[in-house]
């Protein structure tokens, strides 16, 4: 118990340095050449994951919002999410792919 006790208390220390007090963490995962959830809603300030699981790479580019780049087959990115607005997004590689994020 006492060691579990420890690993909870190095967790809790390591989600006071990842960001400011009350910023979450929300994961997108890019499966079967679509964005899951399609609409996400975060909270300005969050950080948002996107985890490619597919076997060829995508992209997450919201125009005038945010550009992962190139995330290879199995790669993720992340992207802290500063200002509030709702952002459609594509995958530059298949325009089909869309989804959005709204940003609160
Ligand atoms: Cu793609």
């Amino acid at each position: 118990m006492k060691k579990l006790a420890a690993l909870g208390m190095l967790l809790a220390a390591g989600w006071t340095l990842a960001g400011p007090a009350g910023a979450a963490t929300h994961t997108v995962k890019i499966e079967g050449m679509q964005f899951v959830p399609a609409t996400l809603t975060v909270q300005r300030g969050d950080t948002i994951v996107w985890q490619n699981k597919d076997v060829v790479p995508h992209t997450a580019t919201a125009q005038g919002g945010f550009d992962s780049g190139n995330i290879a087959a199995g790669r993720k990115w992340s992207h802290a999410m500063k200002k509030a607005g709702s952002y459609d997004y594509v995958c530059t590689f298949h325009p089909g792919m869309k989804a959005k994020v709204v940003v609160q």
